[in-house]
């Protein structure tokens, strides 16, 4: 009725117009999590203040802290899953730190997402490339200092970990560290863009990292992703021309660090200055350290060790600096690591590292009354046997034993006999075409798949050996087992009737025709260490220089480290060829002073020869080891 309609309401309402986002921070009543999460900007000494997501576990005291420093968001990185549990809420990997009570601790660098002042790609080191007042050594050292002085419940002990990215911002700490930072884990950690880490491979551009500049340095959150319209990459960046081309297509060539990389094609001061294996290793040595790399480390298979070996001279009494490397893709050790591709390891490789060599390491050093860890020198996961090992030492030998490449496509450790008469008995051709490079992974290529790229160095290179452009040298079974564990050296000679050649050597496992535990083995080509040289650095990598045609040059590299052991029954093969498209931009084969300004007449064919003669021995050098060492 009407006098019902016009009763006075029982109780006050809300006001339709109230804000919906009130004055006072929400607090959201106690739901039992296991931690408590404190978001706080902390001041660096020039006055820029750094976001800072810290998960305290709760009821903590005394507790040690593990900070990651990160370009890749860290409030993302400290929220996996919405959980009101640590474990499930924080990353795979994180899972020794919070069953052990650690307080653990992502900042977003400086300029990226939540954190004030510029962000500059792989900020260099204070000195000739940076003129500012700080770096990421002061930004890690204030930020430590913030934390052992403001989070009570911790016990003024701080670790660092992280990979990649991470794992390089934890090598800067180590450059000038804290007093209380006691123990590093930099994991895949970039150390020299150029020499083989993400950015070039001795001098070859890797293409896929346009796209990661526009997504890290377009905006200073997530920048855009590219939109190729083109399902195969192989065929969208083989139409789109060099490398400059392909970034002018999305406007990446306006991006600042598209520009440096662009201006420095070749190792010269900008690289250089920069490494960071030439940085530690001039400076002491005072945190205890343990560098980690995956076998198949897709992105930074160079570093890390590199890394390792500058500060191992450093370790005088041989208890601070550690090597591990796992059977494992780039980061892949704080993930599943039971396999990689097609390839199945001894069971959970990395959550095992994580359990039983990392964690007790962290404690040892942070963790209050923690006993002592049996950390060895060097603990390495040797393929092919399938099994971890307890090193004094990396590498374990200096002594080469040359794999000579012959005619009739063998290949054997027998130095080649007397001169052939004939020059087709001398040398092998291919005609290397940058109208037709030769693809990295079969095509469709999808190199910004995840799931293809992650896995791709254990890729079955059958695909490629049977190409005209891809020469293919074959051994016998073997008989024995052959263990190698170091650096394979490439030392070809080889002409090209162009000006200037890529060349890129594959030491290869062949399995054996059949594989009783795993059928599609049978005949697998496996990857054992890969890598590609650019011809215009070989009398030196910062002095480009024309190649004459027709004259056979020696072509000197290393290849990425192995720890393997050729089982008996299979056979070992080199692969050779001039192109690995499009991971890595093509050589135009005409010289130019710049390739990634290269113009599409500059991209010619040409005839590649590899000598195998007297003189012109051309081979692969390996570390070879007495088996079982
Ligand atoms: N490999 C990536 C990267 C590191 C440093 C610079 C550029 C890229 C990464 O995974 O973080």
């Amino acid at each position: 009725s009407l006098s019902l309609l016009a009763a006075p309401l029982a109780c006050a309402q809300t006001a339709p117009m109230a804000p919906d986002i009130a004055a006072t921070p929400f607090q959201a009543p106690d739901n039992g999590a296991d931690y408590v999460k404190r978001i706080v900007m902390i001041p660096m000494r020039d006055g820029v203040k750094l976001h800072t997501v810290i998960t305290i576990p709760k009821g903590a005291a005394r507790a040690p802290m593990i900070l990651s420093r990160t370009p890749y968001n860290a409030a993302k990185r400290s929220e996996r899953n919405v959980s009101p549990h640590m474990a499930s809420m924080l990353a795979e990997g994180d899972d020794g730190y919070v069953a052990n009570g650690y307080i653990r601790v992502y900042q977003d660098v400086r300029g990226k997402y939540g954190s004030e002042g510029d962000y500059v790609m792989t900020r260099p080191l204070r000195g000739p490339l940076n003129d500012t007042a700080v770096d990421h050594a002061t930004d890690a050292w204030d930020t430590i200092d913030w934390l052992v002085k403001n989070i009570a419940q911790s016990n003024g002990k701080v670790g660092m970990v992280g990979s990649s990215y991470e794992g390089f911002t934890v090598l800067m700490a180590l450059a000038d560290p804290h007093p209380a930072l006691k123990a590093a884990v930099p994991m895949s950690a970039m150390v020299d863009g150029w020499r083989g880490d993400d950015w070039f491979h001795n001098g070859a551009f890797r293409v896929n990292n346009l796209s990661y500049i526009a997504g890290q340095t377009a905006t200073r959150g997530s920048g855009p992703n590219i939109a190729t319209g083109v399902y195969d990459d192989y065929e969208f960046a083989l139409r789109a021309g060099s490398a400059s081309d392909y970034a002018k297509r999305f406007g990446i060539d306006q991006l600042t660090f598209t520009k440096k990389i662009f201006e420095h094609p070749a190792y010269d001061s900008f690289w250089q200055n920069q490494a960071l294996d030439r940085v530690l290793g001039a400076r002491p040595l005072k945190v205890p350290t343990m560098h980690v790399v995956g076998r198949w480390d897709q992105e930074d298979i160079y570093g890390p060790y590199a890394a390792y070996a500058a500060t191992e001279k450093l370790d005088t009494t041989n208890t601070m600096n550690h090597l591990v490397v796992g059977p494992w893709r780039h980061s892949g050790v704080n993930y599943d690591g039971s396999s990689l591709g097609a390839i199945r390891f001894t069971g959970d490789t990395a959550a095992e590292f994580r359990r039983d060599v990392m964690l007790p390491f962290f404690n040892q050093y942070l963790k209050d009354g923690a006993p002592k860890a049996d950390t060895p020198p060097v603990l390495s996961y040797r393929t092919g046997a399938n099994k971890w090992q307890r090193l004094d030492k990396w590498p374990l030998t200096d002594v080469m034993q040359p794999l000579y490449l012959k005619a009739g496509a063998r290949l054997d450790f027998d130095k080649p006999a007397a001169a052939a008469a004939n020059t087709s008995a001398q040398a092998d051709d291919y005609v290397s075409d940058p109208a037709k490079p030769v693809p990295f992974i079969p095509r469709p290529v999808r190199m910004f798949d995840g799931a293809v790229w992650k896995p791709w160095l254990v890729t079955d290179q059958r695909s490629f050996s049977d190409r005209p452009d891809v020469l293919t040298y074959v051994s016998d079974k073997l008989e024995a087992p052959l263990q190698i564990s170091g650096q394979a050296m490439v030392n070809l000679f080889a002409s090209t009737t162009g000006s200037d050649a890529d060349w890129v050597v594959k030491l290869i496992d062949v399995y054996p025709d059949e594989v009783a535990s795993q059928p599609e083995l049978g005949g697998y080509q496996l990857g054992i260490a890969m890598d590609i040289f650019r011809g215009r650095y070989r009398t030196g990598l910062d002095k480009p220089a024309a190649i004459t045609p027709n004259k056979v040059e020696r072509y000197r590299f290393a290849l990425p480290n192995a720890d393997h052991v050729f089982l008996k029954g299979h056979r070992i093969m080199v692969q050779v060829q001039s192109s690995w498209f499009p991971l890595y931009d093509r050589n135009p084969q005409t010289f130019v002073p710049n390739i990634f300004f290269a113009k599409p007449g500059d991209y010619r064919k040409a005839t590649h020869k590899v000598f195998h003669a007297p003189g012109m021995e051309s081979a692969l050098e390996l570390p070879v080891v007495p088996a079982g060492k």
